[in-house]
């Protein structure tokens, strides 16, 4: 990954961040710096960049003109995401990380003085962000910080082998107290059960802390847990069917929009998916999911209830997945269209599958190269699945989210996981078919979602029985009816969907 930052101070940003862990990413050229000084770009002889704002008023401006001919210089007629740090911008959090974690490239511009004329930030910005509500001398403390947070979720930076997408977020919940030697210090002993051995327990132990310290220190965040906690046990009365909603509570990348009545919106910011169920009318209760009480809808007061539900799906979602056939249909009359019909398979055991083919590894970013080895595999997957598909797979090799198998040393074919959640990605050469690499690469996603104490769950679309015929020998069960996936028709192409599911 690529950071550019645009300073008055380049030294700052070069010394900031040269040393520790995200130094190292960068002698490792896992990722790159780059300070870029907005003084040099100006055409004033004397190297002004400043001036006093129009109105009056107290200080000075960054003029336009540097600004601009500095991002020009870096962003080179790429449309590159470039973020302004102010105080008045969106605040920045560990999910605003997490998605620019997935950008290639990113431009961060650092303000001075009372700030940067409107005109310049109006034509380069894409976003504007805050670290908080306080004021700095300048941006590049801001951008630091939003750089390190970033960095960090890029894989390989933290040295480990963990990925971005390995980090357990703990249900968004705060972090246990840890301990490391001695086993008494200042009188205080290590609290016994860290010394027993028994990982269930420990791991019981460790949740049971978190959730006591956010409760007492962020009660907002423990309200969030305590209703995700609260839903994930009624989704749970229809298991098979409601298994996408679970895992996105589960695994923290789902926020809830709507749970009232049995109906449940909830929206995945890092892929821009709205997951939908909602109680088929004279249903409730038998779907696991109970009605208040005197609460049953008539037709009308359904139609409404169906109306208020696709009305709290937020505005920048793009994709909507649902086994509500009359949701469905609510949704095609707003805009969207049907891209895929699936079924949905899920994995219900908890002992890891057996593999046929061993040698199958996580790729790295350097298997997107056009020099590497890999890049003839990655050649093939482009031209099956298309350029949108292709686009996806990359991003989410970025992310580390991918598996490749190699049989002699040579990359035969890839498997990973969705920025959904489910598995899938799955695409084996052409020469290497029918020898099972494409079962074991699943199996082998399989186990590491396992492993992460997850639910595995896959879908299949209606027409593809050859996938169908290999979830059920790898032992995974048909869940429910029928879902749907529907686009937006202003930003859908049928490629980009099958990408994103
Ligand atoms: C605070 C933040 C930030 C500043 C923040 C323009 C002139 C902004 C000085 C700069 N203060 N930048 N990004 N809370 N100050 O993020």
């Amino acid at each position: 990954m690529r950071f550019h930052v645009l300073t008055l101070f380049p030294e700052m940003i070069d010394q900031g961040l040269g040393l520790g862990v995200i130094g190292r990413a960068v002698k490792k050229n896992i990722i790159s710096i780059h300070a870029v000084d907005i003084r040099s770009y100006t055409l004033e002889k004397h190297g002004k960049v400043d001036d006093a704002p129009y109105g009056g008023g107290a200080g000075m401006l960054m003029q336009a003109q540097p600004v601009f001919d500095a991002h020009r210089a870096v962003a080179e007629g790429r449309r590159v995401r470039t973020l302004y740090v102010t105080p008045q911008g969106r605040t920045f959090d560990q999910g605003f990380a997490r998605e620019l974690a997935g950008e290639e490239e990113l431009i961060l511009l650092c303000g001075h003085y009372e700030g940067i004329d409107e005109r310049v930030l109006e034509e380069v910005v894409t976003d504007q962000v805050s670290i908080g509500d306080y004021v700095l001398t300048g941006g590049e403390l801001a951008a630091m910080v939003i750089i390190d947070a970033v960095a960090r979720l890029v894989p390989g930076v933290l040295g480990n082998d963990a990925s971005a997408e390995e980090e357990s977020f703990h249900n968004d919940l705060l972090e246990y107290p840890q301990y490391t030697r001695p086993e008494t210090w200042h009188g205080k002993p290590v609290p016994p059960v860290l010394l027993s051995g028994d990982h269930r327990e420990i791991a019981g132990w460790r949740l049971e802390q978190s959730v006591e310290r956010t409760r007492r220190n962020r009660p907002d965040l423990y309200e969030k847990y305590r209703e995700r906690q609260d839903l994930l046990r009624r989704l749970s009365g229809k298991k098979r069917e409601n298994i996408h909603m679970m895992e996105a509570l589960r695994r923290g990348t789902g926020r809830i929009c709507y749970d009232e009545g049995g109906d449940t919106v909830l929206y995945l910011p890092e892929s821009r998916i709205c997951m939908i169920r909602s109680v088929p009318a004279g249903e409730a209760g038998s779907s696991g999911m109970a009605r208040p009480e005197g609460r049953e809808p008539g037709r009308d007061l359904r139609q409404e209830r169906e109306a208020s539900v696709l009305d709290a799906c937020p505005e920048e979602a793009e994709l909507f997945v649902t086994d509500s056939g009359p949701a469905a249909d609510l949704l095609e009359g707003r805009g969207c269209r049907t891209v895929a019909r699936c079924a949905q398979f899920l994995y219900t055991r908890r002992e890891p599958l057996p593999l046929r083919h061993r040698d199958i590894r996580r790729l790295g970013a350097e298997s997107l190269d056009p020099g590497s080895p890999d890049s003839g595999c990655m050649e093939h997957f482009r031209a099956f699945y298309g350029e949108e598909a292709y686009g996806r797979l990359r991003e989410r090799v970025r992310a580390g989210a991918v598996y490749g198998a190699f049989l002699e040393g040579r990359l035969a074919g890839v498997a990973g996981s969705y920025s959904g959640g489910s598995t899938g990605l799955l695409y084996v050469e052409e020469g290497f078919r029918g020898q099972g690499i494409g079962s074991s690469l699943e199996a082998y996603c399989i186990d590491r979602t396992l492993e992460r104490g997850w639910v595995p769950y896959v879908y299949v679309a209606e027409e593809d029985e050859v996938s169908a015929r290999m979830q059920e020998k790898l032992g995974l069960y048909r869940a429910g009816g029928s879902f749907r996936w529907l686009g937006r028709k202003k930003h859908l192409q049928r490629a980009e969907i099958y990408g994103k599911i």
